[in-house]
């Protein structure tokens, strides 16, 4: 009798997306799976389940089943006393060790309704199985060495890649590559470790250990590869997380029109009315590889109406959250923004000062203007028009390479893109450099194995070879039920 929560249970959830579609997909995963797919489905060849070939797909009715079930169900009162016929559609069966879980799957491809797949679920479930928790199956996937950690975290960053780049990265972590380097790494540290406890176990003994200068050298390269590894890490985070940017500044200055502008679409109201826009309005779009979320807020200034009081919190809220915030000033208003004295609520945040509408205004003062703005505040300024399109580009560009520098080619080694695996490559990074330290010093080599052997736990964790259930717990709640 299979108990709830372990490997020993079968397993089921709809694998497709909620919503219509031409087919969607049911996933049974784990010992029992073959029995339980052969009280739901019967093929149209008349075969059993128990004999088919792995991997081949076959055509079958899918039924809900009278007869007894092989496991706790709560299903059992309301089962009918025949089957009955649900859909019909093809049926494939993958047997372990290959198969996505590394366990006995079997897939029902089904009419891709929402209806139908929560029957052919309960069916399933009728029939034995326990509907799946969010992420178990990449949590078996894991469990049964079929994936490592970081790659079954690469699972879930394909399935939400927005932009290309992001969908490369999270491919590449999942062919492993994360995961080898990770290795490489841990393995000639724990090979240091091994020579240097051999050292501290014979030191009596006439047996020649690896010298200080070699493993001084060993480590250093070690120490280098973990730097190098870090360079990537903020730019893997923007490349898998994307940026937001949020456009702030007074009523009326053109934010609404920016929006507008960078995302091709009429999508926020524009007017010639001070305080239009009341409310957030964000969207996202992918510039060569990057995907900015835009946020167009509500404009700031005193007032004592509620609702665009609550729009300005707001605002003020959006751009604390901001990786960028776009603070817009009417160039128009040349001589006022000369006399004003700069302090922009964001000004602690990352800031790009825009000076719009400079189609109203001559070449020279949108310059000095510039000049002024950017020595007073310390930000970069972009001359721009919304109305001719004037500075958008370079705009564009900046934005950019303020988060993912020109020279950034993610072909070139591994990059890190999650702030799990950076936080690990930080902690060893420190062990190292400790453990360096003490060498090099002369210290007592059985402090220097504590940090060694620290250094290899930070990495492991990354790998998921040392991990902890709350950790496993957090990272697969983030997936959905059915992956
Ligand atoms: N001449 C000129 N007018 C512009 C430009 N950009 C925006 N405008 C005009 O400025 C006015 C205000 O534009 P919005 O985009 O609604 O301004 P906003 O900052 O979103 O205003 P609020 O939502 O009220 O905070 C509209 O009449 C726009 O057509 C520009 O580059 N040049
Ligand atoms: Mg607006």
């Amino acid at each position: 009798m299979p108990t709830v929560g372990t490997l020993e249970d079968t397993i089921c959830a709809i694998a497709t997306p909620a919503g219509e579609g031409g087919i969607g997909v049911v996933r049974i995963s784990g010992p029992h799976a073959v029995d339980v797919a052969s009280r739901v489905v019967r093929l149209r060849s008349k075969r059993s389940l128990h004999t088919l070939v792995s991997h081949k797909l076959h055509l079958a009715d899918i039924l809900f089943p009278p007869g007894s079930s092989i496991g706790d169900c709560s299903a059992l009162k309301s089962r009918p006393l025949t089957a009955q016929i649900i859909d019909e559609g093809l049926v494939v069966y993958m047997k372990a060790p290959r198969s996505f879980t590394a366990e006995d799957v079997v897939e029902i491809h089904c009419h891709g309704s929402g209806l139908v797949l929560q029957r052919v679920c309960d069916a399933c479930i009728t029939a034995g199985a326990r509907l799946a928790q969010a992420g178990e199956f990449t949590k078996r996937a894991f469990l049964n060495g079929r994936l490592d950690l970081s790659q079954a975290e690469a699972v879930l960053d394909t399935i939400r890649a927005k932009s290309e780049l992001g969908l490369k990265l999270a491919q590449r972590q999942l062919r492993g590559e994360l995961a080898q380097q990770v290795n490489r790494l841990r393995t000639g540290i724990v090979s240091l470790l091994a020579h240097l406890e051999a050292g501290i176990d014979f030191a009596d003994e006439d047996i020649a250990f690896l010298g200080r200068d070699e493993m001084i050298v060993s480590l250093q390269e070690t120490l280098d590869v973990v730097r190098r590894m870090l360079t990537t890490a903020e730019t893997g985070r923007v490349l898998r997380d994307g940026v937001r940017v949020v456009i702030a500044g007074e009523p009326n200055v053109g934010k609404s029109s920016l929006l507008n502008s960078l995302l091709r679409e009429n999508r926020a109201i524009v007017t010639d009315i001070p305080g239009t826009t009341r409310d957030i309005i964000e969207e996202s779009v992918v510039w060569h590889g990057l995907r900015v979320t835009l946020v167009d807020t509500a404009g700031l200034r005193d007032t004592s109406d509620l609702v665009e009081l609550e729009g300005i919190r707001r605002s003020k809220e959006a751009q604390d959250q901001a990786d960028i915030v776009l603070h817009v000033l009417d160039g128009a208003q040349l001589s006022r923004l000369e006399m004003e004295n700069f302090r922009f609520p964001s000004l602690g945040l990352q800031c790009f000062l825009l000076v719009n509408k400079i189609d109203l205004v001559d070449g020279a003062s949108v310059q000095s203007l510039s000049d002024l703005l950017c020595t007073r505040t310390g930000c970069k300024v972009f001359p721009i028009s919304v109305r001719t399109g004037e500075g958008l580009e370079t705009l564009k560009h900046a934005i950019r390479t303020q988060f993912v520098k020109p020279s950034f080619e993610p072909s070139d080694g591994v990059v890190v893109t999650h702030v799990r695996h950076r936080v690990a490559l930080e902690r060893a990074e420190a062990s190292l450099q400790e453990s360096l330290a003490s060498i090099e010093r002369g210290i007592e080599p059985e402090f220097v194995a504590v940090d060694l052997r620290g250094a290899a736990d930070a990495l492991g964790e990354i790998i998921g070879a040392i991990t902890c259930d709350e950790v496993l717990g957090r990272i697969f709640s983030e997936f959905c039920i059915g992956k």
